[in-house]
């Protein structure tokens, strides 16, 4: 199996209850290694780019507008899998669905504030990693 980057962000609603460490344990728990890491306070413009394919969606405004109530910690994971086991440990988008021991099942507030982004595919990975980070700052 390929090793693989994937782009992962803590979203407000962990860093405002200060659940960075707890999250980053389960992340390194599972073998991904936090080869990028920044904490950043997104602005609208920001939180509605990254989200742009979601834009049609009916809680569009809601997403983006809670990503800039607090800061997010924005990271790039690296591991055999990555992308995979990253969503595997995030859990489902709805914390109600997601399994036991999972970063959303004990610690999400809501579908919405699910603690936890992760890219979807090997492919949007290098997209949305680029968002965030230059190379100069993966430091592998
Ligand atoms: O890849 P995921 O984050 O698991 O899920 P996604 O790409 O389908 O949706 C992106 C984010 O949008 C998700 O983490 C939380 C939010 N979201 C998804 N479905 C709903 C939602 N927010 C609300 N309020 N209602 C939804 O049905």
């Amino acid at each position: 199996m390929a090793v693989e980057r994937t782009l992962s962000i803590i979203k407000p609603d962990a860093t405002r209850r200060n659940l960075t460490g707890k999250i980053n344990a389960v992340f390194e728990d599972a073998g991904l290694r936090i080869v990028a890491q920044k904490r950043i306070r997104l602005t609208d413009a920001q939180a509605g780019a990254f989200y742009a394919v979601h834009k049609d969606r009916p809680f569009y405004g809601s997403l983006v507008s809670s990503m800039t109530t607090d800061p997010v910690v924005v990271q790039v994971l690296e591991g055999e899998n990555a992308v995979l086991k990253h969503r595997e440990v995030m859990g489902a988008t709805n914390p109600a669905q997601a399994a036991e021991g999972t970063v959303r099942a004990q610690f999400a507030e809501s579908i919405e504030a699910n603690s936890v982004h992760g890219s979807d595919s090997a492919e949007n990975a290098a997209i949305e990693i680029a968002f965030f980070f230059s190379q100069i700052e993966i430091v592998g």
